[in-house]
């Protein structure tokens, strides 16, 4: 485990900017931090250094049809036109073509400042809905590529029963995700014993939707494993969601949720995208997060989330790239104040009291709740695992900017990554935007494109 110190002159500390900063890195995590220090025998960070984020939300394998759906096949294309198209896909790929989609999308992750990933893991089965003699196979697969990447997994077994509210049965191309609780039950034991030992690496619980599992289900998943994990699920993305959950139960889905189970701070909810009043208020006041994935939601046409709302109520969130139509932090954050200001006509919509820089709260606040929803702490400060990243010092805004200015240039004024250098746990994996492995991986990847496509 690596002990070595770091000098930066610009840092963002969560009390915000610091300047000339030493960070005492042992055994990967950070021992000390020292403000207003001379750097003596420390190494220099080339320029501005912040935190690295989690990225709450991946499905890995969805990283190879990105780009590929938009392409209009019917007047009506729609999150679930998408979702056929997507379902196709899935049953082409074997466990290795998602270990080498997730080996380089893990390194695209690192080159984007995200050092842990959140993966909602719902293919299990092969494309005959047969278990693999590993039950735990695909998740094997998704921890070799973050190994082989440096990234940290939070890895999500997912439990997938049904196709609709009220336990409808799965349809044909939902054969790969689909277990009991039993089974997922002993699915989750194989994946926390493959897990054991790694530094990097936690599990969570997780329900694909309300939509895939029942209210006995998660009581009994819970019941199991529920106790001071996070748990995922996918809740209000879609209004005809909203509906049939209506329709279903005479409640909307975190209405029901909140009502029917209950939250606490180990939630995380998935495109919180539809709420009421009372909903906002249901979330924001469990501490629970919403997790927000601005570009896969604007993508697919979801709907726009009450950020104003939710924010001014110190609503926890954080930001996932989910099916990969972007790997960057700047895509994420932009998109999400630009769609409440585009809705209210208005400008600088998410801030708060304490920070009136709209980079600065967006990004303290996608660190808090990222690491909340996957089980880490990021952060320069004491105690925290040395993850940290270096925005490049030669890009003019980098080089003039006031450190109060740092991350507004960034985030609404840069369409380069301006990501240098990236360290998991005190190492570098990212120098000079470059990868090890990306050659090796870029190659694999771009041989099982020109298959599947
Ligand atoms: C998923 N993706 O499971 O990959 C979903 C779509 C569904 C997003 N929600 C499928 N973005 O919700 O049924
Ligand atoms: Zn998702």
């Amino acid at each position: 485990m690596t002990n070595q110190d770091y000098f930066a002159e610009h840092a963002f500390l969560p009390q915000g900017w610091a300047k000339n900063v030493r960070i005492e890195v042992r055994d990967g995590l950070i021992q000390r931090l020292k403000t207003d220090d001379s750097g003596e025998g420390a190494q220099r960070l080339s320029g501005p250094t912040l935190p690295t984020l989690a990225n709450l939300h991946s499905h890995a394998f969805q990283r190879a049809m990105a780009g590929m759906a938009e392409v209009s096949l019917n007047p009506n294309d729609s999150f679930w036109s998408w979702r056929d198209l997507m379902y196709k896909m899935v049953h082409k790929l074997s466990p290795d073509d998602v270990r080498i989609i997730a080996t380089q999308l893990y390194i695209d992750m690192l080159k984007a400042g995200y050092t842990q990933v959140a993966e909602f893991n719902y293919l299990h089965h092969d494309p005959k809905g047969q278990a693999y003699n590993q039950l735990n196979e695909m998740g094997l697969q998704l921890t070799q590529a973050a190994n082989q990447a440096g990234l940290g997994l939070t890895l999500l077994p997912v439990l997938y029963s049904h196709s609709g509210f009220g336990g409808q049965l799965p349809n044909e191309g939902q054969a790969r995700f689909i277990n009991t609780s039993d089974q997922y039950l002993a699915l989750h034991q194989a994946s926390q014993k493959a897990l054991a030992g790694h530094e990097l690496h936690k599990i969570g619980v997780c329900f694909h939707s309300l939509r895939a599992v029942t209210k006995s289900q998660i009581q009994h998943v819970m019941t199991e494993l529920g106790q001071s994990i996070p748990i995922h699920i996918h809740i209000a993305e879609q209004q005809k969601e909203v509906q049939d959950c209506v329709a279903w139960s005479g409640q909307r889905p975190v209405q029901w949720l909140a009502n029917e189970i209950g939250l606490d701070e180990n939630w995380c909810l998935v495109h919180a995208t539809h709420l009421d009043q009372a909903e906002v208020s249901a979330i924001t006041s469990s501490s629970a997060v919403a997790g927000l994935c601005p570009t896969t939601e604007a993508n697919l046409g979801d709907g726009i989330f009450p950020g104003v709302e939710f924010m001014q109520q110190g609503g926890r969130w954080g930001i996932g790239s989910d099916s990969h139509v972007s790997l960057s932090i700047v895509e994420e954050l932009r998109t999400l104040e630009y769609s409440q200001r585009l809705r209210d006509r208005q400008r600088n919509r998410l801030y708060s009291e304490q920070s009136h820089h709209v980079g600065d709260f967006l990004f303290e606040q996608a660190r808090l709740g990222g690491n909340q929803a996957s089980q880490v702490s990021f952060g320069l400060a004491p105690g925290h695992r040395a993850d940290f990243m270096v925005l490049d010092h030669t890009h003019p805004f980098m080089a003039a900017s006031k450190s109060e200015d740092i991350l507004n240039r960034w985030l609404f004024a840069c369409n380069e990554n301006l990501v240098r250098h990236v360290y998991v746990a005190g190492k570098p994996v990212i120098s000079d935007f470059n990868h090890a492995a990306q050659e090796q991986s870029n190659k694999e990847f771009t041989a099982l494109l020109r298959r599947l496509f």
